[in-house]
């Protein structure tokens, strides 16, 4: 079987990240007919559009992979603790080759629009290119963080040198030695490439408009006996992981800080340092929840900033106080403060210097002129629901998403939209997705999904969508949810702050992995209440027979 666009589909997916890959395998094996298609050359998602220097999963590799198959996992070996992206890349391509899944995808197709016909109740999608293709279910598995943030800072066209945006990475090296290079945001993705390249370059520039809380990773290559023991353990391991919050075994501390004597709290905090990664942030139950705790922690890592910072100056730049410690995504790297010690890194902190404009050689502030070369944009992405408002996608209405979502985005469990019939969301706005273990939550929407449709076609149901009632009330508890917390306290892109027109509303579900997914299957049960299903259930022998033995 190859794909072939005359054909009408059971199920297109959109994408072929961690969630595709899973589930063109996932569906094929319930029996359906599906293709994937793809905009890249290749399998990987976000992991083969970014390659830039120093990039690698804060996760550790052994539960950011695949947990439905113990084939693949005794077959691959993760090298380190927090794999590189070739690794990761090269997992994900192991992963479809192994399954045989490149066959029925169709590479190098961006998706423009989807359109719904209400009569035959068949999706057309239109790529870019005018191609199209028809499925009686579309799955969009476009991912979280998949469209470049590009803000449009004052004189940025009159810029002559490189501008390199950190998902458009150039493919091959990047010679920034003799260059002058200025790295623009200091999120995760900065927080990875600037020791890196500093290393290289002739002078790097750093602007932070917002610092970030960096911890130490402190990588290092697993050795036999772990990955051994994973092997063996492999499957009560990652069920484990699926009844926790986060959907990854940290080590979780059960008592809020006030329950903890005040010297256990810091020698503990103290022993997760060391540890590495975000295991710091796990030592109360109650971080998100209290400012106290949150500030307990927010002063021990600023005090870590301190002491890796030579300049006092510098280090007070570095520290962020304007939002609680876990609201926005805290970054791992490797001597991220440190590289702040070195000749040739300059920091424009814009919270005490006002930027100008960006002039065709540099970058000029109140405090003075930064000649630069090569510009990088290392300012994020139009998370959770940039990729998916990118397609033209329109409601029975008329009406397109981009307009139904004016005021944010509102789903049911993250999958299903009101008045998008046959159309499920893949870690959607409204599930924990980014709040989560990725690979995790996506292997699990996938199953969840395909059941769902398996329920629809055994009883010749034809339409399934939202309903709208049901849909503002999961959106009110997500809300409900995030307001116990303290998330809503920093302009973060979980929020939509960091895209200049976006309407700011805290997309993603922070109940908890294991609630969550609990609550859907519970749904799932209960003949997927919450959800409208329309079509000719008399017609199906399978519905049939029920009706027959009710
Ligand atoms: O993007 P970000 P990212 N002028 O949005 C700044 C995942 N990820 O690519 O904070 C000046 O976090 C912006 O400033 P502010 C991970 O989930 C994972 O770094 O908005 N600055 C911020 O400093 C992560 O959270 C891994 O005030 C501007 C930066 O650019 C997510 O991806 C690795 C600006 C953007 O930070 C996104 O991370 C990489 C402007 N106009 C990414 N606009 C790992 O697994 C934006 N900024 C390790």
């Amino acid at each position: 079987m190859a794909v072939n666009t005359d054909e009408l589909y059971d199920v297109i997916i959109v994408g072929t990240g961690f969630a595709g890959v899973y589930g063109l395998h996932k569906m094929r094996e319930s029996g359906f007919r599906v293709m994937a298609v793809e905009a890249g050359d290749s399998v990987g998602g976000c992991w083969y559009w970014n390659r830039y220097p120093g990039l690698r999963c804060d996760v550790d590799s052994l539960e950011y992979a695949y947990a439905f198959s113990d084939e693949l996992q005794q077959e691959w070996r993760w090298s380190e603790r927090y794999a590189p992206q070739s690794e990761i890349l090269g997992y994900i391509q192991f992963a479809a080759r192994k399954l045989d899944l490149e066959k029925d995808i169709l590479f190098n197709t961006r998706i423009a629009s989807a359109r719904f016909d209400n009569g035959s109740g068949i999706w057309t999608l239109t790529s870019e290119n005018g191609d199209t293709m028809r499925a009686h279910y579309v799955v969009m598995a476009t991912g979280c963080l998949s469209i470049p943030n590009k803000p449009d800072i004052p004189g940025i066209g009159d810029f002559e040198g490189e501008i390199v945006h950190s998902v458009q990475w150039p493919e091959g090296h990047l010679d920034l030695a003799d260059k002058n290079v200025a790295v623009i945001g200091t999120g995760s993705t900065g927080v990875q490439m600037i020791p890196l390249l500093a290393r290289e370059a002739k002078h790097l520039t750093v602007v932070q408009r917002t610092p970030a809380f960096a911890v130490p990773a402190r990588n290092q290559p697993w050795n036999d006996a772990r990955i051994e023991y994973w092997r063996q353990n492999f499957r009560e391991l990652r069920e484990a992981a699926k009844n926790t919050r986060a959907g990854v075994l940290h080590e979780y501390g059960l008592l809020p800080s006030a329950a903890v004597r005040p010297e256990d709290r810091i020698a503990d905090l103290e022993r997760r340092w060391i540890k590495g990664g975000p295991n710091v942030l796990y030592g109360f139950s109650d971080l998100l929840v209290n400012e106290e705790t949150n500030n307990l922690v927010s002063d021990f890592l600023r005090g870590k900033i301190a002491d890796a910072v030579d300049n006092p100056e510098t280090a007070k730049k570095l520290m962020p106080y304007e939002y609680p410690v876990g609201t926005k995504r805290v970054c791992v790297g490797t001597d991220y403060y440190e590289t702040y010690n070195r000749d040739n890194v300059s920091l424009i902190d814009l919270r005490t210097e006002k930027l100008q404009q960006i002039e065709k050689d540099g970058i000029r502030t109140d405090a003075g002129f930064y000649p630069v070369d090569v510009l990088v944009m290392a300012t994020g992405y139009d998370a959770i629901t940039g990729a998916l408002l990118a397609i033209d996608i329109t409601t029975t209405a008329g009406k397109s998403l981009r307009e139904e979502w004016g005021k944010g985005p509102e789903t049911y469990m993250g999958y299903g939209i009101a008045g998008i019939p046959n159309l499920f969301a893949v870690t959607g706005p409204g599930s924990p997705s980014v709040f989560s273990n990725m690979v995790l939550s996506v292997e699990h929407d996938m199953d969840w999904i395909s059941a769902c449709i398996a329920h629809l076609k055994e009883r010749d149901f034809a339409t399934i969508e939202a309903d709208p009632a049901a849909q503002a009330a999961w959106m009110e508890h997500v809300d409900a949810v995030a307001s116990l917390t303290l998330v809503n306290k920093a302009a973060s892109w979980y929020r939509g702050a960091n895209v200049e027109g976006k309407p700011q509303k805290f997309m993603p579900y922070v109940g908890g992995v294991n609630t969550y997914q609990k609550r859907c299957w519970e749904i799932a049960r209960n003949g997927y209440e919450g959800f409208l299903i329309n079509g000719k259930p008399e017609t199906s022998p399978a519905r049939k027979e029920e009706m027959a033995h009710s």
